[in-house]
């Protein structure tokens, strides 16, 4: 079941976000996260533009693709999804949590294969973040019990200036791979 939320943003946020000030919010947020293992395959992130779609003067985002890798243990598990934007301003996922999670972090996979924390993670605008094995990615710690196949997690992702966004994804047998 993949989960589909459209969300339309009901602030006007024309130009207030400026790339120079998200480059040094990313800087400064950035931890070091231990304990944290991915797939070694890595495939470069297809930021493809929307087109055909109605251009809004803000962040427009929908989120597909979500789901929970069931896990080994029950320490920890990653979570993948992608969230598009076609409107006319980059969206900034700011937070998440999980009903299923003490806390959940987003992280980033370096080019060097290093797993780091960041406080947030950047939608282009007519674009795509696409969070996926061996890449960007959000990690579940915390967790009440182990998330098997066949069960569903529930992510709030709390956007800058666009609200939040919940969605069900389900958990994969840690054979799963996605379509896309
Ligand atoms: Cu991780």
């Amino acid at each position: 079941m993949r989960s589909i939320v459209r969300f339309r943003s009901r602030v006007q946020v024309r130009g207030r976000i400026a790339t120079g000030a998200v480059v040094t919010a990313l800087l400064l947020g950035v931890t070091a996260v231990t304990g944290c293992s991915s797939s070694a395959a890595s495939s470069p992130s297809a930021s493809s533009t929307g087109s055909g779609a109605v251009a809004y003067d803000e962040p427009v985002l929908k989120v597909t693709d979500a789901y929970v890798r069931q896990p080994p243990t029950a320490g920890m598990a990653a979570a993948y999804l992608t969230v598009t934007n076609t409107g006319r301003l980059q969206g900034r996922l700011i937070g998440v949590t999980s009903d299923m999670a003490g806390s959940v972090s987003m992280n980033r996979t370096t080019a060097s294969h290093q797993m780091v924390s960041v406080t947030s993670l950047t939608i282009p605008a007519r674009g795509r973040l696409v969070l996926r094995s061996g890449g960007d990615h959000l990690m579940l710690t915390g967790l009440r019990k182990k998330p098997t196949a066949g069960e569903t997690v529930t992510l709030r992702l709390r956007f800058a200036a666009s609200g939040t966004i919940t969605v069900r994804a389900p958990v994969e047998p840690m054979t799963y791979q996605p379509r896309n």
